[in-house]
């Protein structure tokens, strides 16, 4: 447990690059063009998760305050990667970036509209979360100055709203186990296609898609973990991404 945490707090490679300073060319129009979808993605992962907290909220009033202090949040992560995209001079593809997350966000429309808090809470807050996060250690280590000091920011956000949803799953796992593990059957795979789906244009933006996966799997699986899980039912879980 004690080494997973510490996982958490410091990444190792983000101080090797800063040593040899690998970074990409950012003014190339294969960086830029690559930069308009990825940008747009988080863009728009910001908004959806701002909107999705709203969401949860309504589904746990007593703790809306909280909820909405995570959502106000989102948009201010929204605020900034917007200014990333204008200062590399990069007009995001939203419309590329609606349809990215499309079924993921009808699942989590559905789980709304028939109450499931559990599968909307890890949807957005450890799915979505974990994904984000993943993501945004790796472009720290390879991201343009300005960017990188945003990215720097919201991550450390990131893992309150992780936390967030760790910790009510954590306390009702009684009662919220066998929804939490057949969400993650159906939603897990869409994760790796997004992974998959945006591999390419990442490596444009020197971002490997193996290190994507594996900061995706620590974040996810310390979580699981967190919550309760034992190894087992964690390795299961898990394999519902290769199936
Ligand atoms: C929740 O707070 C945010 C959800 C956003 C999802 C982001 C997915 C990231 C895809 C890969 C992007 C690399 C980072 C680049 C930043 C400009
Ligand atoms: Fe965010
Ligand atoms: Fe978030």
């Amino acid at each position: 447990m004690q080494t997973l945490e510490s996982n958490k707090k410091t990444n190792s490679t983000d101080n090797i690059n800063e040593l040899s300073s690998n970074l990409p060319d950012f003014t190339t129009e294969t960086y830029k063009d690559a930069y308009s979808r990825i940008n747009a993605i988080v863009i728009e992962g910001e908004q959806e998760a701002h909107d999705n907290y709203i969401s949860i909220a309504t589904l746990l009033p007593n703790e809306s305050e909280e909820l909405t202090k995570l959502a106000k949040m989102e948009l201010k992560h929204k605020r900034g990667f917007t200014a990333c995209g204008k200062n590399l001079g990069v007009e995001a593809d939203m419309i590329f970036a609606k349809k990215f997350f499309s079924k993921l966000h009808g699942n989590f429309k559905i789980a709304l509209e028939n109450e499931n808090l559990t599968t909307c809470l890890l949807i957005q807050a450890i799915l979505i979360e974990a994904f984000a996060i993943s993501a945004y250690h790796v472009y720290i280590r390879v991201a343009d100055p300005f960017a990188k000091k945003i990215t720097q920011g919201v991550v450390k956000d990131e893992y309150l709203h992780l936390n967030y949803g760790q910790e009510w799953l954590k306390a009702n796992l009684d009662s919220c186990k066998s929804e939490l593990i057949d969400a993650n059957k159906e939603n897990l795979p869409l994760i790796k296609k997004m992974l998959d789906e945006v591999a390419e244009d990442a490596s444009a933006l020197s971002m490997d898609r193996e290190e994507l996966m594996e900061e995706f799997m620590i974040a996810y699986q310390d979580t699981l973990l967190e919550i309760g899980l034992d190894n087992r039912e964690i390795a299961r879980m898990a394999m519902a991404a290769i199936v």
